[in-house]
Parts: C-alpha cells; structure tokens; sequence
C-alpha cells in the first residue's frame, strides 16, 4: 500500500514536470511572436509616422480553461491532444485604432518566413452569428530548445477597440448567464455589435479626411526643425531623446 502510494506520487510529480515543460514551451513561443510584433509596430511607426497598435494583450491559457475546452469539445485528455487540438493555449491579442489597420498588421504577420499561418479566420467580414468581430490567425513558430525544435502554436486576435470592448463585455455576460443568455441580451448585443461597425466605419472615415486635410507635407507641430541652405529640416522628437555614440 505504501508503495503504491510512493508510486503514483512519483507519477504525479512526473506529470506535473512534463505539463510544467509543455507549458514553458508556449511561453517561449509567445515570446518570439511578441518580439515579432513590437519589431512591426516600431519599424512601421518609424517609416510611416504612424502607430497601427493601440496596444497588445498577451495571455497563456490556465490548465483549467484547456481541460474545460477539451471537456466542451468532448476531446480526449492527453499532452497529445492538447497539442493537436487546442490551438489557442498561447494568445496574442492586438487591439488598433482602424480596421484596415488590422489587415496591415495581418499581412504584415504573414509575410514573416519563419512564421507558418496554419488557420486564418475572419470574424470581420463573416461575423459570428451573435455578433463576434475579430480576425484570428493561427501560426506556428520554430522554438529552439536545448535539445530540440518545436513547432509551437500561437493564436493571434486583431481587432480594433470598439471590436475589444464588444467582446470582452459579451465575454463576461456569458460567464455571468453561464451559457443561458436570455434573448433580450442576447438581441441587445447583436444591435451593440452593428453599432460598434459603424463606428469603426465612421472612424476610419473621419480619420481618412483629417490626412486629407493636413495634406501630404504636414508634419507635427511637435518635430523640432533644422533651417539649413533654404530648406527646413524635421526632426521626429523620438529621436531627440536618443544618444548617439560617436567613434574616433
Ligand atoms: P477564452 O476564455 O477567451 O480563451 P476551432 O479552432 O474552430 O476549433 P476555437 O478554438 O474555439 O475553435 O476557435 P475560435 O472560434 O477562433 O475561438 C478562439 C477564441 O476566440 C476564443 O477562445 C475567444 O477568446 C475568442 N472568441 C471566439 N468566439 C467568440 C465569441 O463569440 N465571443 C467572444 N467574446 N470571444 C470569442 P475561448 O477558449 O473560447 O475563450
């Protein structure tokens, strides 16, 4: 009896070594796409003058919320089937100003070579029946460990505020009803949905006259300037603040 119990403590200290490592890996995943994105976001706001990320979220699915989605897509509990079913247990959330700003970020993702798009759904053009917006694309990324490579798979939803706001709010009405929403909510929500797309839509039109406007030559009042043989100079303040080093 004692060694029976030695035995499965010994087993259970191994599962939860392997599942710690199974999940570490994610992490390190999570990490490269991360650095991918914050690489875009300021290589594009350098060329452009322009930020397309209003800001990032990024989040390693909790063991409990794995085992409720295999349990909810009556899949089996093994390392294996995680890995091969569950797509999302590293998520990336990209929150931007426009919707064309997130196909700029989209296209953007899927030309990085090292970066394999395995799913790509648009929740935007084809909503979700209750309303969900975002556009999700799976990529597996090469993680290289100290004795291998493994392909691991990051989830990676843009969408912009108005979309967030929607669906963080109808993600926790949810929890809330626990899956019973009555229909008035349920009704209420689709009409806060088409509100947020047109927002987004009267947004970006606002948007598009505002760089009309200022025209092509504007530049921020903010740019410090250099007058030099007739001609101004700008310079962006990001710069300002940098230190150079010089060498002999
Ligand atoms: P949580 O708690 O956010 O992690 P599939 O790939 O089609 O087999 P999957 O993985 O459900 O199935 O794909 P999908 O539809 O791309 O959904 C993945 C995630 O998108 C969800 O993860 C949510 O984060 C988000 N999502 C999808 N549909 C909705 C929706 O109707 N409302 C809201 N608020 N979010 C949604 P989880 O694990 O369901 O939830």
């Amino acid at each position: 009896m004692e060694i029976e119990k030695e035995v499965n403590q010994n087993q259970l200290r191994i599962t939860e070594k392997k599942l710690k490592r199974f999940l570490m890996s994610y992490k390190f995943g999570l990490e490269e796409v991360k650095t991918k994105i914050n690489i875009l976001n300021e290589e594009f706001q350098y060329i452009h003058d322009y930020n397309p990320i209003e800001h990032v979220k990024s989040r390693i699915k909790s063991p409990q919320s794995i085992l409720e989605k295999l349990s909810r897509k009556d899949l089996e509990v093994s390392l294996h089937s995680i890995k091969e079913n569950i797509r999302d247990i590293a998520g990336i959330r990209i929150v931007c100003s426009f919707v064309s700003d997130i196909y700029i970020i989209s296209e953007m993702l899927k030309k990085q070579k090292d970066l394999k798009v395995i799913k790509y759904q648009d929740y935007i053009k084809n909503p979700k029946p209750n309303g969900y917006r975002s556009l999700h694309l799976v990529v597996e990324v090469p993680v290289f460990m100290s004795d291998r490579i493994e392909d691991i798979c990051v989830e990676v939803q843009i969408r912009t505020i108005g979309m967030d706001f929607w669906a963080s709010l109808e993600h926790k009405i949810y929890y809330k009803y626990n899956d019973d929403i009555p229909q008035k909510i349920n009704d209420e929500l689709k009409e806060a949905a088409i509100t947020v797309t047109q927002l987004d839509k009267k947004m970006e039109s606002l948007s598009k006259e505002i760089t009309k406007i200022k025209g092509p030559n504007y530049t921020e009042k903010n740019l410090a300037n250099i007058f030099m043989k007739n001609k101004t100079f700008y310079i962006p303040d990001k710069f300002l603040g940098l230190e150079y080093e010089f060498e002999d």
